[in-house]
């Protein structure tokens, strides 16, 4: 297939590339390079040093034979240069990883939400009326989040996408309906992709779109297959207090003697998934495409759940890290369980990689290899949910 990667330089999209290009697809990577610009605004850089976009595609034609091409745009801002891109490649797949995709960053200040929405919503819409108007039927597989759903503890099992419910007619009857799961975003970040939603509902219903909706939980590792064959073919990787997620958090700070920043009392739940098998379900979902005039097919795209004090004690544990629990920067439920299906991908062959002792280290031992070039002013996470909350973390020490 010939397969467009949108954001295929950030740390998803990067190995996703990589992966499909492995299995003999044509890869064309489009990218605004703005996540890169992202860092330079933030002062922060990835723990693993990332070589150019040019860089990394030349080294894997040295290193496998195989081409990828790189296409500098900005599908946001640019609708016109990139429906004559679409028109001029004419994918038969359309992956959709570009968006802003830190919550904390989309939390820090007015510009950052504007930014924040302005930058996906209309990634998103300019993607899907691109397809509309070339006429290309590819099929669009996107990147959400499970954070759609909400954290509330309702004690049963999030679908996979949709609800069954049944509404009672004038008439007295009862009338089963499927309707998308009530989303419950906790940041501008997650509100975005609520708003993606929508978009894909109706591109689906008016326009016979297909498509696939990935809700992914919080990705955790670094490497893959692909990504180890070459030290320039290394995966980014964030640990700063807006990009990093809080397992590879833990694992960087495990490394260098900073203690766990636990928020609040550690009492949140979360889905979670290795690289490894997030870009193995990306490859899975491709191959089960919708039909056309079907709805949005949406995967729960993650393999277990924990505690974020869970996941501290076991860095901890196998590190002999401290564990600080902290004023949450945060507006979110204290504690929450959360169980989710994922028998779709489990159907489709996924044979998930756990948590386990050997890759957790795998990550302590690459934090410890690229250690210098952590900057530990960067490590807190500072960027607050509300002005209230903005003043009471300040005022704590
Ligand atoms: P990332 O920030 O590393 O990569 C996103 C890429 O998209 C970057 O290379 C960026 O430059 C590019 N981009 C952003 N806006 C663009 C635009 N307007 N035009 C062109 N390119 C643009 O993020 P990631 O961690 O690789 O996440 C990829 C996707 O997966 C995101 O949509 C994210 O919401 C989703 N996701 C990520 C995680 C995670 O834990 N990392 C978990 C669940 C879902
Ligand atoms: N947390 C800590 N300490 C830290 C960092 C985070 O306790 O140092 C806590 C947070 O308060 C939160 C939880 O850990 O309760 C998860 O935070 P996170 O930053 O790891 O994840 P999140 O903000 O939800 O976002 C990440 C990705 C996003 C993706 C999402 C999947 O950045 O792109 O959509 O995970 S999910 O969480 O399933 O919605």
């Amino acid at each position: 297939m010939k397969i467009a990667i949108l954001g295929g330089d950030g740390f998803v999209g990067w190995p996703t590339s990589l992966h499909l290009s492995s299995l003999g697809h044509e890869i064309h990577i489009v990218d605004n390079l703005s996540r890169r610009w992202i860092d330079t605004e933030l002062g922060v850089q990835s723990l693993t040093p990332m070589d150019s976009i040019q860089e990394r595609c030349r080294i894997w034609r040295e290193v496998t034979g195989r081409r990828l091409s790189f296409h500098f745009l900005d599908i946001a801002k640019e609708y016109d240069r990139f429906k004559a891109w679409l028109e001029e490649h004419r994918p038969d797949a359309v992956i959709h990883f570009a968006e802003q995709r830190a919550a904390p960053y989309s939390m820090k200040s007015d510009r950052h939400k504007v930014y924040t929405v302005n930058n996906n919503v209309n990634a998103t819409h300019n993607v899907l009326a691109a397809l509309v108007e070339t006429g290309i039927d590819a099929h669009l597989v996107h990147l959400g989040t499970m954070g759609v759903y909400g954290y509330s503890t309702i004690g049963a099992a999030i679908p996979e996408g949709y609800l069954p419910v049944g509404i009672e007619t004038l008439g007295g009857e009862t009338v089963q309906q499927e309707i998308l799961y009530p989303t419950r975003p906790g940041s501008v970040y997650h509100m975005t992709k609520s708003l993606d939603q929508i978009l894909f509902q109706f591109y689906a219903q008016n326009d016979g779109l297909r498509i696939t909706d990935l809700h992914q939980g919080i990705v955790w590792g670094t490497h893959t297959e692909q990504t180890r064959l070459h030290p320039q073919l290394v995966n980014r990787f964030d640990y700063d207090g807006d990009y990093g997620t809080v397992l590879n958090r833990f694992l960087i700070q495990a490394a260098i003697g900073y203690p766990l920043t636990v928020h609040g009392t550690g009492g949140q739940t979360r889905a979670f998934i290795h690289i490894q098998d997030s870009v193995r379900c990306i490859e899975l979902a491709l191959g089960d495409a919708p039909k056309q005039g079907e709805r949005v097919r949406i995967f729960n795209q993650m393999t277990e759940t924990h505690r974020v004090r869970d996941l501290a004690n076991l860095v901890a544990r196998l590190t002999g890290a401290e564990v600080a629990f902290l004023p949450n920067p945060r507006k979110e439920a204290e504690e929450n369980d959360l169980i989710v299906q994922n028998d779709q991908f489990l159907a489709l062959g996924l044979d998930p990689i756990r948590l386990q002792d050997g890759l957790l280290a795998e990550v302590v031992d690459v934090a410890k290899k690229f250690a210098h070039r952590i900057d530990r002013s960067r490590v807190p996470a500072v960027s607050a949910w509300t002005k209230d909350i903005a003043a009471r973390v300040d005022r704590d020490p």
